[in-house]
């Protein structure tokens, strides 16, 4: 049996880990040796900053036709709570985005049956024409499949449609979990892993970063979460194109897998710090940012998640609605000044960062 010490001790030395090492991390139930070992990678990889975005979510619609077993937000099209946003309504949410000095608008919807792709791109357009400086961080891998399928264009071509009416780079969403005999379960009409990666890397060969997401916490094993993060560490050594990596702590409430009895509970605090942990612990030197969405995990844990490889904290968010819709607990926006405070409390760096991590001003320093 692999020693976790044995592990430890290879991380330190700059030894690429490998899969049983992985799995031994991940079954490990030494918290604190975790955690350890991820703040010290961290700190030598990205030191004491912890970075934060100014943003506010757009979700255009909840209508979709692709109805996945963990998500509580879609809607058919006659619900009484469906709804699409017209272009003039997003745009209402842009002028009151702009007006907080929002830096990022980040907007993703579902697979809606009849909207045109020319709806996508007017919406782009539309923002650019009256914020040229604000970066649109837009449509996950599922999205960009599904805007291929119904305008009858290939991903590249879709992707540079989208590149020149404005979008900036690609939310890390739809990777969910790569396994794909679990995603024929979870999300059998949606984009699989392996397209998800390919439309990835083509995004970043055409130049735009992305991020990368990994849904946690629900009929997934340790050795997927693994394997997953891994996944994401050999498709990096490629393209470089990911920034941030993103674990999306599973929220059951209102969705199938909790009405087939699948999933009954939500991942312990121990848990999620854990995965925070092995991701820093694989993914550094790879992925050097390793993101707490306090949406998903509430702000005490994404506060706690510093001391356990996390540098970046994602943002102001202003409304979300995918994790609402399945019971977070969270409220749906944090102000600069909050933001600002448990990063400092935490005894580290708070710094505003764009979407493509440039860092555009740093907070006093940590206590
Ligand atoms: O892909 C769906 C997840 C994702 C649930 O890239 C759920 O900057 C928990 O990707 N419980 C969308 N999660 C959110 C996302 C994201 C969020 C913040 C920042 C970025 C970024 C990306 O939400 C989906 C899916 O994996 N999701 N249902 C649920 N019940």
């Amino acid at each position: 049996m692999i020693k976790i010490g044995d592990v430890a001790e290879k991380a330190l030395n700059g030894e690429e880990l490998n899969k049983k090492d992985g799995y031994a991390l991940m079954r490990s139930d030494n918290l604190l040796l975790l955690g350890a070992l991820a703040d010290e990678l961290r700190r030598n990889s990205v030191g004491d900053v912890v970075t934060f975005v100014l943003n506010r979510h757009i979700n255009y619609t909840n209508i979709c036709t692709s109805k996945c077993a963990f998500c509580a937000f879609y809607r058919d099209k006659n619900d009484p709570d469906a709804y699409t946003l017209s272009l003039d309504e997003i745009m209402k949410k842009v002028r009151e985005a702009g007006a907080l000095n929002v830096t990022e608008l980040h907007i993703v919807g579902s697979h809606h049956p009849d909207l045109p792709f020319e709806f996508y791109e007017d919406m782009l357009r539309r923002i650019k024409r009256e914020y040229p400086n604000i970066h649109i961080k837009a449509f996950t891998a599922a999205e960009i499949k599904y805007f291929s399928e119904i305008s009858g264009s290939s991903v590249k071509e879709v992707l540079q449609r989208l590149i020149d009416a404005g979008l900036g780079s690609l939310p890390g969403g739809g990777a969910e979990i790569f396994n794909e005999k679990l995603r024929k379960k979870l999300c059998p009409n949606k984009v699989s892993g392996k397209e998800w990666m390919r439309i990835m890397k083509t995004a970043h060969l055409l130049g735009l970063k992305s991020n990368a997401t990994m849904l946690f916490g629900h009929v997934e094993t340790p050795e997927d979460r693994v394997e997953h993060m891994l996944k994401l560490r050999e498709a990096q050594k490629k393209s470089k194109g990911f920034q941030a990596f993103i674990p999306l702590v599973f929220h059951p409430q209102n969705t199938q897998l909790l009405k087939m009895g699948l999933v009954k509970t939500q991942a312990t605090g121990f848990d999620v710090l854990k995965t925070f942990a092995v991701a820093r612990i694989l993914l550094n030197g790879y992925i050097n940012n390793i993101r707490a969405y306090w949406i998903m995990t509430g702000k005490k844990l994404a506060q706690i998640s510093l001391n356990y490889g996390v540098n970046d904290l994602d943002g102001t968010v202003v409304e979300e609605r995918i994790a609402h819709a399945a019971g977070a607990a969270t409220e749906e926006r944090m102000s600069k000044e909050e933001l600002i405070r448990l990063i400092s409390e935490a005894g580290r760096t708070p710094a505003q960062r764009t979407t493509t991590y440039e860092i555009l001003k740093i907070y006093g320093g940590a206590k």
